[in-house]
């Protein structure tokens, strides 16, 4: 062990500091004046400067800074941050402004052979969020974690590690957040204050220590920060944000179509069904089972013809056929596309097809060749792809995984060519194999829009694909637990994701399916998942009371497209997520800021962008009643446009508020759950955008756009639109448009904006539904021109229909 002890020397650079303290080099730099980056060197140079998960741009990006030195440390100073290393220990300390310490060194460095350990300082007031959907409550505190991708078939509450690695955690105290991202492939780990009391570490078992530091101060910025560093989802096809019905596998192909009748039979809206393995032969990606799909490409033209997407799954390993004309194998081999043993053969490892062997995804070469084997299936209108097992996953090893010492063939823009164990390739293989496949669909068709599902991957590839929690089962709580699981995944980069609907292992009950299909039409991916040999898990199963419920839901996600689709769109330019946790967007929801989401009473909330909060129960298959905590003073009820009642308005005789919730929040409210719906408020001061009922995204709404109007300050909308698959939008071809209103005791105002894009819109008129206002003399002007508004049906809304001019207007309510 080698502890920092004595700085030796220092230097100054243009963007940041080099120090050294012997052998030891640490260079802090500045990327722009809110982020850092920290390298440390044990001995001689630094490392490598390549990354898989950094975008290039990012890393090359530098700002000018000014050097600090005091009697005790050397340092600099940004715009907006002091950086200062303690002359005698080398401890590091990052500052705000105003002195506050936003990260500091709790001890020194630990070195280990290869391994290494920084450890930091951390108060009692501190919450720490990220490292993607590892399980357990969503602030990390008190819990160590391990980042090594693997297969977790079943997963529970304590289960570590799992699918993905993702080294990026937020570190959160009275409303100041920094980001922090461990760029190392290694297998790594996180400790929050388990070890230590007061200390949180990080380390790798080998590798670079390469770390970088994303100053807020409030958690949006950190998480836009760590989009600008790592990139930002594409914008995903419009009918993904559909529903999408799977199973552990719908087999033969009469099945699939016999499915997909079902749900237009019975009127649920969907949009994908899913194939899995069984579609293939003997479980070999890229072929077909003949017998089973004796017309796949007349089935795909059919679901085509129904308005079904089709996602087919193909797992990265390649089945292991010399001489059997089996293509993936034959081009494969020809073009040494496959990971190696120490002695220079082909490694071969049991997966689904038997023997198989495993296309070394960090070769440029070997993505693009991957990315070819999708030409049939694309060619034919499968519309999505589906990368599974890529952990990855082996059966006859006692790891399950890839033996450490094979050989992958480093062969990429920005890297030295190199050989480098699976050891260090392990954690990204995963999301190379995402990236081989959009790269290799986006060069089969310029202008599609890919959609690919990944189970493992790494920092960074939200750029490629969009993810699910895996191996779920049917259980109440694993329905509590996506929820928590799917807002970490959020503020680590990964905003299109959701988790098996009903449970993957296991049949849910009727309840219980039913409950998850209406939280999850509030999620981003709504995919109803199953395994082999569970009862069938349809929309449909348990009878037409549950049926009609979900339907409701399902439909409501509909009504949502225009707002679900327009936060996908903000998402694919600011990285913000679309599930939120509350204190994302009300960072000062408490007077002692902190995050709210902490609170027992909040813990089951979750934010669908801005303006939407759902809150499920907490434990759902109780019946008791339970509080909603409302991160600001005024909402409205989702489903009935009422106001959310003030605590004093409310009757609680016997169902008292929390005793301390007065003083807490600014909003409770009693809540008792049924079945048969589910909380949800809006914020006062929105405008959602919202459509009528389509049974896919390919059908053309009939009737006008609705906006709901939630009376309130600052009351502001948007819609976003264009033909949801191509790239046509980065041409002008979209549609935006703004809204906002005004409510005053005399009048309200509602100005919609001029049609921004050159993308036409479905409707010709808009209808309003204003809530929280109420008209006195039944007026309505538009453009300054007056007639009587007449009052339509009972709903809590003034509503009128006006037509919607492209070049904008003005309503006046009186
Ligand atoms: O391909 C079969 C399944 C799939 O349905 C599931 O979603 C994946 O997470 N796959 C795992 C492999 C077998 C699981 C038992």
């Amino acid at each position: 062990m080698v502890l920092l002890d004595h700085l030796t020397a220092s230097a100054s650079l243009p963007n940041g500091i080099v120090v050294r303290e012997n052998a030891i080099e640490e260079e802090i730099t500045a990327l722009r004046d809110d982020l850092l980056r920290i390298r440390i060197a044990r001995k001689g140079p630094l490392p490598e400067d390549a990354s898989w998960a950094v975008l290039d741009d990012a890393r090359h990006s530098s700002v000018a800074v000014t050097p600090e030195t005091a009697e005790g440390h050397v340092g600099f100073r940004t715009r907006l941050l002091h950086v200062e290393i303690d002359r005698s220990t080398m401890a590091l300390t990052i500052r705000d402004l105003n002195g506050n310490a936003l990260q500091q060194d709790a001890r020194p460095t630990r070195f280990e052979g290869g391994a290494f350990r920084l450890y930091k300082a951390f108060s009692h007031e501190e919450h720490f969020f990220g490292l993607g959907d590892k399980t357990g409550p969503l602030d990390r505190i008190n819990q160590s974690f391990t980042l090594w991708n693997t297969d977790s078939y079943r997963f529970q509450e304590s289960t570590d590690p799992l699918y993905k690695s993702i080294p990026f955690f937020m570190s959160y105290r009275a409303g100041r957040a920094i980001g922090v991202l461990l760029d190392n492939t290694w297998r790594s780990s996180f400790d929050f204050g388990k070890e230590l009391p007061g200390v949180y570490s990080f380390g790798a078992v080998d590798g670079p220590v390469d770390y970088y530091v994303l100053y807020g101060p409030s958690p949006k910025q950190v998480v836009e920060s760590y989009a600008w560093l790592t990139g930002k989802p594409p914008l995903p096809p419009l009918w993904t944000l559909g529903f999408q019905q799977s199973r552990y596998s719908y087999y033969p192909q009469s099945r699939v179509l016999e499915i997909a009748d079902h749900l237009r039979a019975d009127h649920i809206p969907a949009d994908a069904i899913y194939l899995d393995i069984d579609y293939q032969e003997k479980n070999r990606p890229f072929t077909i089972d003949r017998e089973r799909f004796p017309d796949f490409a007349g089935m795909i033209a059919k679901l085509k013809a129904e308005d079904f997407h089709v996602v087919a799954i193909t797992d990265l390993h390649i089945a292991m056929l010399p001489g059997e004309n089996y293509a993936p194998y034959d081009s494969g081999t020809a073009g040494d596309h496959f990971v190696k043993n120490p002695d220079g053969s082909i490694y071969t490892g049991r997966v689904w097809p038997g023997p198989s062997v495993f296309p070394d995804f960090v070769r440029a070469q070997t993505r693009t060749w991957w990315g070819t084997l999708y030409r049939d299936f694309y060619g034919m209108g499968v519309a999505g792809f589906w990368n599974d097992m890529n952990e990855p996953s082996v059966f006859d090893t006692v790891s399950r995984t890839i033996p450490e010492n094979v050989i992958h063939r480093i062969d990429e823009p920005g890297f030295t060519r190199r050989t480098a164990t699976h050891a260090e390739i392990h954690n990204v293989l995963g999301m190379e194999n995402s990236r081989a496949t959009f790269d290799g669909l986006k060069a089969l068709n310029p202008n599609l829009r890919p959609f690919v599902l990944t189970r493992a991957t790494y920092a960074g590839g939200q750029r490629y694909a969009a993810t699910w929690t895996g191996d779920n089962s049917s259980s109440w709580n694993h329905l509590r637990m996506t929820t928590p699981m799917l807002e970490n995944l959020g503020l680590s980069g990964f905003a299109f994701s959701g988790a098996d609907v009903g449970g993957f292992a296991g049949t849910p009950t009727p309840e219980l399916l039913t409950k998850w299909l209406e939280v999850a039409a509030f999620q981003p991916v709504d995919r109803d998942h199953s395994e082999k040999g569970t009862g069938d898990q349809e929309p449909w199963i348990g009878g037409p009371e549950q049926e009609s419920i979900r339907r409701r839901f399902i439909e409501e996600r509909y009504h949502l497209l225009p707002y679900l689709y327009t936060l996908a769109e903000e998402t694919s330019r600011t990285g913000l997520p679309m599930v939120r946790p509350l204190f994302l967007e009300f960072p000062d929801a408490v007077p002692d800021r902190h995050p709210i989401d902490v609170d027992p009473e909040a813990s089951s909330e979750f934010l669908l962008g801005r303006n939407l909060l759902i809150a499920p129960p907490h434990y759902p298959d109780e019946l008791d009643h339970y509080a909603v905590e409302f991160p600001s003073p005024d909402w409205y009820d989702y489903w009935t446009g009422k106001k959310v009642p003030k605590p004093q308005e409310q009757s609680v005789a016997n169902s008292p508020l929390p005793a301390s919730a007065t003083d807490r929040a600014p909003l409770f409210l009693q809540v008792h759950p049924e079945l048969a719906s589910l909380p949800v408020y809006v914020r006062a001061g929105s405008i959602l955008p919202i459509a009528p009922v389509v049974q896919s995204v390919h059908e053309t709404p009939r009737g006008p756009l609705t906006l709901r109007i939630y009376a309130g300050s600052a009351c502001e909308g948007e819609l976003y639109l264009d033909d949801g698959n191509s790239y046509a939008f980065q041409h002008g071809a979209y549609l935006r448009m703004k809204f906002t209103c005004e409510a005053a005791e005399e009048g309200f105002h509602l100005h919609v904006a001029a049609h921004e894009g050159s993308y036409a819109a479905w409707w010709k008129e808009i209808r309003a539904e204003v809530y929280g206002w109420t008209p006195r003399r039944n007026e309505i002007s538009v453009n300054g021109r007056t007639k009587p508004l007449v009052a339509e049906g009972s709903s809590a809304a003034t509503v009128f229909i006006v037509p919607d001019d492209v070049r904008g207007f003005d309503v006046e309510l009186r």
